[in-house]
């Protein structure tokens, strides 16, 4: 049995009384004007992986030290590839099919971590500069990086859960925004535009293109929607590491100037917002919510340039909804 700390009583406390939700802590200094805001819930201990999981180098420390790792990838790492964004595709839908109200996001993550141990893989978030879980969960003004904790999720909540797998030596990474029971028509106009810009990018890879061109097919298709371009997150090389040195913004910038190869491989995750695209941090330096509070969404997809377009890694039969660009 978890405590719902994000539905306050009809009575609320004087400032300096104890908050509502039993923490302990003063009401003016916990939930005061941010009732129906998220809020930072409780976070297990970190769980463990078996032995026989393959781990990547950050496992044990959750430090990261980065090499130079080729842009353009053999066949033999796309090939290792494609098994570990399949995977992440179908722990994904998996994952997207096992929320509903009532459950924590704490919930989530035991069931990603041991859906991905069950398969033979390692949760790439997990301990990954630290971080503490083994799937983000972002929900509603959260734009990224949620720590799975002891949040109850409602009727009519967005949640966007972003699943990363490393198996056999690489990574693959895709998420997706999720109902959460009844979801208003704004929310869903909101994760529907989320997701065309999403395509949007991918449908503007292509070889000897500028990395670019994406950023301005997202932003112009949000902008045709009136919505925010979240601008401090951005998608990234992928590979035998987590994350490389290429840098796809989700917003048009002529200094994002790298000539897309065939055989790079990069993800592509725009952040899609119902108001500003300006954030801020909790004061746990993980999550990131909007500075306005209004909800915002995300899809990812780990993508291939070929020799004439792009080929969607974690778009293959086992995804959420593999669509056409649009
Ligand atoms: C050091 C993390 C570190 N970072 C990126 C680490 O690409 C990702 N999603 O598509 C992605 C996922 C995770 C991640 C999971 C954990 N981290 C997060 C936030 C801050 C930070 O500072
Ligand atoms: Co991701
Ligand atoms: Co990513």
């Amino acid at each position: 049995m978890s405590i719902d700390s994000r539905t306050p009583p009809a009575q609320l406390p004087q400032s300096n009384d104890p908050c509502w939700c039993g923490s302990g802590r003063r009401y003016k200094r916990c939930h005061k004007g941010l009732e129906g805001r998220i809020t930072p819930g409780v976070i297990s201990p970190m769980r463990a992986v078996p032995s026989n999981i393959a781990r990547p180098p950050y496992a044990d420390t959750g430090k990261v030290t980065r090499w130079d790792e080729p842009r353009v990838k053999s066949p033999d790492v796309i090939a290792r590839m494609r098994v570990a964004c399949d995977m992440a595709a179908d722990i994904l839908r998996l994952a997207g099919e096992f929320v509903r109200p009532g459950i924590t996001t704490n919930d989530i993550d035991v069931f990603v971590h041991d859906l991905t141990i069950e398969r033979g893989a390692y949760p790439s978030p997990l301990n990954y500069h630290g971080y503490p879980k083994s799937v983000c969960t972002s929900v509603n003004e959260v734009i990224c990086h949620g720590i799975p904790d002891s949040t109850v999720l409602h009727d009519g909540d967005i949640i966007n859960l972003d699943v990363t797998c490393y198996v056999d030596g690489v990574h693959g990474d895709t998420n997706a925004t999720f109902f959460v029971g009844n979801v208003d028509d704004e929310n869903r106009r909101l994760v529907r535009v989320t997701e065309e810009c999403t395509w949007k990018g991918i449908g503007a890879v292509k070889p000897d293109r500028p990395l670019s061109d994406i950023g301005k097919a997202i932003e112009d298709h949000a902008n045709k929607h009136r919505l925010g371009v979240v601008r401090a997150f951005i998608g990234h090389g992928i590979g035998e590491q987590f994350h490389t040195d290429v840098q796809v913004l989700h917003y048009y910038d002529a200094r994002n100037n790298m000539i897309m190869k065939p055989g790079m491989v990069f993800t592509i995750e725009p952040m899609i917002t119902l108001g500003t695209w300006q954030h801020k941090m909790w004061d746990d330096d993980w999550t990131a919510v909007t500075a306005d509070g209004k909800r915002t969404a995300q899809f990812e997809h780990t993508v291939l340039v070929t020799e004439t377009g792009v080929d969607v890694l974690t778009a293959g039969p086992k995804a959420v909804s593999p669509r056409d660009p649009s």
